[in-house]
């Protein structure tokens, strides 16, 4: 039996239950963060719960624990639940009250939950590479807002799902945005390429890290939106989130990519950040 966390409590799954009236549930008014979790040690922890801290922030929910406590209930979660490698899910709504579209004026105390599940590396996705379609993105304009409303995102994934890809690549009047929970990259004459952190991404953990990764290793980056036709005529194309690392786009809307097999250059990312996270959490295969 798994042990979630609800409120700043340790209790069985089965006994972790929502109020029809929690606005995450009518509204989706809340935000979320997934940890990814190598050899029983969280990686990157401190930069997701910031990012949670910065989401609440910008939609003013008010979360009571400091990232240091947060970190500390969650390593609790992941020794009880035993997992090796797997991710931490989290999430924080406005709480319960009667149904009003706007923030309750009194107190309401924010529902705070996490949960664990056990998560192996996607390894034949990253040696192999998976496919992409190109579906246009009709999502809000504050995608840097980590919020539990994913309609737009959700719709996307299931028409990937739908043509037997792993990922949409959304674009918005043919300027290629990010994926639908991931963000997309892509590569040409040696120079790396991802839309800049603004209001129609979020800002990867993930892609942070790449980003830090290439300005130390003195590869070109470039944080600079690209259009559709970059995308088509890129050298490389890859995407970047928690759960994915760094996977290789082979195809796009059935077309290869370039030959059409994982570049020398993701290959050469997918290396440092593989070290990085050896760096955090130990030996991985
Ligand atoms: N863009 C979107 C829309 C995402 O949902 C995600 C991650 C990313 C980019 C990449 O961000 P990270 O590098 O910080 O993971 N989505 C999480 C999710 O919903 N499941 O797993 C990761």
């Amino acid at each position: 039996m798994s042990t979630v966390l609800m409120n700043g409590e340790f209790i069985p799954r089965e006994e972790a239950k929502v109020d029809i009236e929690d606005r995450g549930y009518q509204f989706g008014d809340g935000i979320y963060e997934v940890i990814r979790v190598y050899n029983g040690k969280m990686f990157t922890g401190n930069e997701h719960l910031e990012r949670l801290q910065a989401s609440s922030g910008k939609i003013n929910i008010q979360i009571s624990y400091t990232v240091h406590e947060l970190l500390v209930l969650l390593e609790e979660l992941i020794r009880r639940n035993n997992i090796h490698n797997g991710i931490v899910y989290m999430q924080f709504t406005r709480g319960t009250c009667p149904r009003n579209h706007a923030y309750p004026t009194s107190e309401v105390p924010p529902m705070f939950i996490a949960y664990t599940k056990p998560l192996e590396r996607p390894k034949e996705n990253l040696a192999n590479g998976v496919s992409a379609i190109t579906v246009e993105d009709i999502r809000w304009s504050r995608c840097d807002i980590k919020s539990l409303n994913l309609l737009g995102n959700v719709m996307a994934k299931q028409k990937a799902a739908e043509a037997n890809c792993y990922e949409s690549i959304q674009y918005r009047d043919l300027t290629v945005t990010e994926g639908s929970s991931s963000n997309i990259w892509i590569i040409k004459d040696q120079t790396i390429r991802t839309h800049e952190a603004n209001q129609y991404i979020l800002n990867g953990i993930t892609r942070q890290k790449i980003v830090e990764i290439c300005q130390r290793q003195g590869l070109e980056v470039k944080e600079e939106a690209f259009s559709i036709e970059d995308l088509i005529d890129a050298d490389e194309v890859f995407l970047s989130s928690t759960t994915s690392e760094v996977t290789p786009i082979v195809s796009v809307n059935n077309v290869p990519v370039a030959s059409g097999e994982v570049g020398e250059t993701t290959k050469t990312l997918q290396d440092y950040f593989k070290k990085e996270i050896i760096a955090c959490c130990g030996e991985i295969e």
